[in-house]
């Protein structure tokens, strides 16, 4: 077995556009901070960091509904969930944010270096737009049914009923989700990041060499690997996010899936002037703890991200857990169908751990 010199563990950022429930605890962070703290009692060389995703959709389309700035709800909800954080014992180097400027800095210049190789393709296609709105419509800006299962509300991205991982195209009778109306088609540029070039890679890496992998985990990165990958545009028509760092791009910015991981670079940046050491000798070992509905992220889409642009490790492992049911329905904040960290922290200060304990069996129990 390869020897390993330090370990970074990285732990899913948190959307900033909701309060922390107990599922987020058992699925990401609890078993994270365990093995940090498993490390730290052995001497080993270990740095631990986290932070809020502060950018997409969701909280853009949160700020609108509630009448106040995505900076308002951002602000609110980072300060919130590192609270719940500090009281549940989670035990960061470092949590930090994405709207920090050195992230933004770090994520344009991921994406320039990309785009300097000439590893993107340049797009232009002609997508959803609302009128009505006056926005072009991504992701969870448009609604429909879903041609997999029919549930009709399923979002642009994906169908939460089936899980089927979908394109706005696909939806059948598409509604904005901001005022309703049916969207005509305009066209709009984006730079797609062809993933399907780093197939024979990560066919290899995973397949090949990472049978270790969790389950649930392996079996997800070989149904896409299986199924061929496709490029994918890794910019957005927003005015909320990371701008992209090219001439005449006003109005459009970086999607927030490219940002959001390289925040593991830029909070590490944050903690220590030998953040290299971390994330580009390959004697360190780098383990991302996040909830099964990232596996694809986290082990084909940033892994080929850092592999483009080169010097980077790749994750060794990738635990992701199951989701943690209530009275045997899956917790939701859509549904509000949860037990909120901050009110837990709240209503049974001191019981802090008994709830780690509680959540540690039932990871255990789910594997
Ligand atoms: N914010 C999704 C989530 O909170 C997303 C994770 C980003 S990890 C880089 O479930
Ligand atoms: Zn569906």
């Amino acid at each position: 077995m390869k020897e390993f010199k330090r370990t970074l563990i990285t732990a899913a950022l948190p959307y900033a556009n909701g309060p922390l429930h107990i599922g987020h605890l058992a699925g990401c962070y609890i078993p994270a901070d365990v093995y940090a703290r498993y490390l730290r009692a052995q001497k080993k060389d270990v740095k631990f960091v986290g932070g809020s995703d502060e950018h997409g959709v969701p909280i853009t389309i949160r700020a609108l509904k509630e009448g106040v700035s995505p900076q308002d709800i951002v602000d609110k909800y980072h300060t919130l969930i590192k609270e719940s954080f500090e009281k549940m014992g989670i035990s960061f180097d470092i949590y930090s944010r994405t709207s920090n400027k050195i992230h933004h800095e770090t994520s344009q210049d991921f994406f320039k270096t990309l785009y300097d190789k000439g590893l993107f393709e340049e797009k232009e296609t002609a997508q959803f737009f609302d009128e009505k709105a006056n926005i072009f419509l991504a992701d969870r800006y448009i609604t429909g049914e879903c041609p997999v299962c029919h549930n009709p509300s399923a979002y642009g991205d994906q169908c939460e009923n089936c899980g089927s991982s979908l394109s706005p195209e696909q939806l059948i009778n598409p509604r904005s989700t901001l005022s309703d109306a049916i969207p005509i088609k305009r066209k709009t540029k984006h730079w797609y990041f062809p993933l399907q070039n780093y197939e024979p890679w990560l066919k290899q890496w995973i397949l090949e060499e990472h049978t270790e992998w969790k389950n649930n985990v392996y079996g997800q990165c070989k149904s896409w690997l299986d199924n061929g990958l496709q490029s994918r545009a890794m910019t957005r028509d927003s005015n909320w996010g990371v701008k992209v760092p090219l001439p005449d791009t006003e109005g459009k910015v970086l999607y927030v899936w490219f940002d959001a991981p390289i925040g593991y670079i830029s909070a590490t940046k944050e903690l220590t002037e030998d953040w290299a050491d971390y994330w580009c000798k390959d004697d360190t070992r780098l383990i991302h703890f996040i909830g099964k509905d990232n596996i694809v992220f986290h082990c084909i889409i940033f892994p080929a991200m850092l592999k483009a642009y080169g010097s980077f490790v790749v994750p060794d492992n990738v635990p992701a857990n199951e989701f943690l049911n209530i009275e045997g329905d899956k917790v939701s904040t859509s549904r509000n169908w949860a037990v909120w960290v901050h009110e837990f922290v709240k209503d049974f200060e001191g019981c802090e751990d008994v709830l780690r304990y509680v959540l540690c069996q039932c990871a255990r129990n789910k594997r």
